[in-house]
């Protein structure tokens, strides 16, 4: 408790009500407090600082005017939402965020009240928030009440495609809405594009100082109604409109910029745009990722996602570990590649270190290409490079390529262009819980025709798939690997082509076999090591494609034991469905093969440590073992014996 900042004001908030009694002074200083908590808070449990850090004058300063939880505050992507929830009710949990049983690291319905929108996919605050201010006039009834909609946006998530749906939606509606670009000139990476350099030159020339003697007057200066009055807005807040519009031909009224981290300029003009907002309007917000904490202000990344760290040093605590990533692997495997042959290139969507994608980035530049947060784009982009006789590795996150599917199944997968998704944080994540989940990824891409779908066991495999993909050019291709470290097992010299559609036996057995896809093996192996001891030894198979599935080696394995149980870190409606399909169509089961799959359950798993998560998932060693003696009718006989 010691280490504990000194809070004070922040002490006597329970809930955004209590802001409202508060001076404006008093208000600045809540958020000083309470940017110290956000800091305490995530030294203890990791996670994301920066994004957090820089929006505590604008979290206080939104829930001081408006009326929350009536009024809707929609934080996009919601990784900044860690002082939101300390002034909503959550402070006395929010050292268990990220945790098992804990707060999630994002805005969550079932949480509370004061998170009206879950999200942690980007650029989806507009539209939520367009829908509930549409609820409201259409007299929509929630138990909270529908006041105003307000979306908080960054200008990393703002460059999505859906923003800019959302935005051609809400102009056409004209309905009140308000939308705060919060610009910090910073996404994961910095961000990249032309939306990016566009608002750097909205506010290149304006100096702050000027703005805030303005900002400071807006209440009596701004004309009413607000919207009508835009254009004379602009000619007499100097610089507050200037350049807006690209906002405005969208129909918005814009605002701006303002200096996120001044309260007299916050308060002002979010009572203001409350007071006479009659259409949607945007305000548009400077501030500093990782503002006030120097360690993340002087990270590369802003201090974007940490692990626990000191306070005072900044250090953060991280287990050393003697196995590289995956993402590592996938990344310098690239390069080695890239050498070899000019025509490999990559694509990221705003992760450039995330997918390991930054080497490619500084050793060849000039085909490596980060797209910002675009998903969709970024998959037709690699498809017409593909088209365009180039050999593009589309770099995603399984959770974010659900984004861009429609472009994976109509622009790469129909035309057959030989497009490579490496697939990163396949399988259960850990903290960042559901929405990060990497679930779907094997059902949504080995149910397309013509997708090579690959899942690598270990480090080494990965090597291999990699290589595999590069030599592959007669059509599509995936391969899938989770976020963290390799098993530790030897890296090839030179990677192989892998035969396309071939698997490979780890070791035979007897009664039992264990087909695994990715890197469940490593448990595979520890419960057939378990079930051995107890003189049961299966045979075990690393299938390496869901797709196409190596028919020989699995009917063989069907023939020659009585029970065949598959295992994949995936929902249901992939590797193991499609042998169910196999063996279903070859009438395996009509000679009585007892087959189980085992998969996610049907339910989201909320965040935990991964190896938690699997076990919520029922999908660990031990539960493994249990899987195969119940096949085998073992446990039943020993449970009637006992
Ligand atoms: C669809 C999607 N793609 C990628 C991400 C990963 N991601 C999380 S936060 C982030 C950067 C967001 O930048 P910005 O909106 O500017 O917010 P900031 O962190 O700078 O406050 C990215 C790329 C995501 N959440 N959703």
């Amino acid at each position: 408790m010691s280490d504990r900042p000194q809070t004070p004001l922040l002490d006597q908030i329970t809930r955004p009500a209590d802001l409202k009694s508060l001076s404006d002074a008093q208000l600045t200083q809540v958020a000083q407090e309470l940017r110290q908590e956000t800091i305490s808070a995530v030294s203890v449990t990791g996670g994301h600082l920066g994004a957090g850090l820089g929006v505590v004058e604008l979290t206080t300063a939104l829930h001081a005017v408006f009326d929350t939880p009536r009024d809707k505050i929609i934080w996009d992507v919601s990784h900044q939402c860690y002082p939101h929830k300390i002034l909503t009710g959550r402070r006395d949990r929010i050292r268990t965020l990220r945790m098992k049983d804990g707060l999630s690291g994002f805005t969550k319905r079932s949480e509370s009240p004061f998170d009206p929108f879950g999200a942690a996919h980007s650029s989806t605050s507009i539209s939520a928030a367009l829908g509930f201010a549409v609820a409201r006039d259409l007299g929509g009834v929630v138990p909270e009440g529908l006041g105003d909609a307000i979306a908080v946006i960054g200008d990393g998530s703002m460059s999505a495609g859906m923003a800019f749906e959302a935005m051609n939606n809400a102009g056409h509606l004209g309905k009140r809405l308000i939308v705060i670009l919060n610009d910090n000139e910073m996404s994961i990476a910095p961000p990249v594009g032309a939306l990016s350099s566009y608002l750097s030159r909205l506010y290149a020339e304006e100096p702050f100082q000027e703005l805030k003697a303005v900002a400071k007057g807006a209440a009596s200066l701004l004309p009413e109604p607000f919207r009508e009055g835009a254009k004379r807005a602009k000619d007499m807040l100097k610089g507050m409109a200037v350049g807006g519009t690209l906002f405005e031909s969208l129909g918005f009224s814009y605002l701006g910029p303002i200096d996120g981290h001044d309260m007299d300029q916050l308060l002002p003009v979010l009572r203001t745009v409350k007071a006479r907002a009659t259409g949607p309007i945007l305000i548009h917000v400077l501030t500093k990722k990782g503002k006030g904490y120097a360690p993340a202000e002087a990270a590369r990344d802003k201090g974007h996602a940490t692990a626990k760290f000191d306070m005072v040093t900044g250090e953060q605590k991280k287990t050393p570990s003697n196995a590289p990533s995956y993402t590592s692997v996938f990344g310098k495997e690239l390069v080695r590649l890239a050498a070899e042959d000019d025509k490999i290139c990559a694509v990221t969507a705003a992760m450039p270190d995330g997918t390991g994608l930054s080497l490619m980035a500084e050793r060849y530049p000039s085909r490596c290409f980060d797209v910002g947060i675009a998903e969709q784009h970024g998959v037709t982009f690699a498809a017409a490079l593909a088209a365009g006789g180039m050999k593009p590795f589309c770099a995603m996150y399984s959770t974010f390529l659900q984004r861009g599917y429609d472009q994976v199944v109509h622009d790469v997968a129909i035309q057959r262009l030989p497009v490579r998704f490496a697939i990163d944080r396949a399988g259960l994540v850990g903290a960042d819980g559901a929405t990060h989940a990497g679930s779907f990824d094997i059902a949504y891409m080995a149910n397309l025709p013509g997708m090579v779908v690959m899942a690598a066991a270990d480090e080494s495999e990965l090597a291999h798939m990699v290589a595999t993909a590069a030599a592959y050019d007669d059509g599509p291709i995936a391969f899938r690997y989770p976020r963290g470290e390799g098993e530790g097992v030897d890296m090839p010299e030179v990677p192989e082509v892998l035969e396309i559609g071939k698997g490979r036996m780890i070791q035979n057995g007897k009664r039992v076999a264990l087909l695994s896809f990715g890197t469940r093996l490593g448990e595979v192996r520890k419960a057939a090591e378990a079930l051995t001891a107890k003189g049961i030894t299966p045979t075990i198979a690393d299938a390496r494609f869901a797709k196409p599935l190596d028919r020989d080696l699995i009917l063989n394995l069907a023939a020659s034991h009585d029970a065949l149980i598959t295992i994949e870190e995936g929902a249901v409606g992939g590797f193991g469905s499609h042998v169910a399909q196999l063996l279903a169509e070859e009438g395996v089961f009509d000679s009585g093969l007892k087959f189980r799959s085992m998969v996610f359950p049907d339910t989201f798993i909320d965040q935990a440590s991964p190896a938690d998560m699997y076990e919520v998932a029922a999908m660990n060693a031990p539960q493994i073992e249990a899987k195969v003696l119940e096949v085998l009718g073992v446990a039943s006989i020993g449970e009637k014996r006992a």
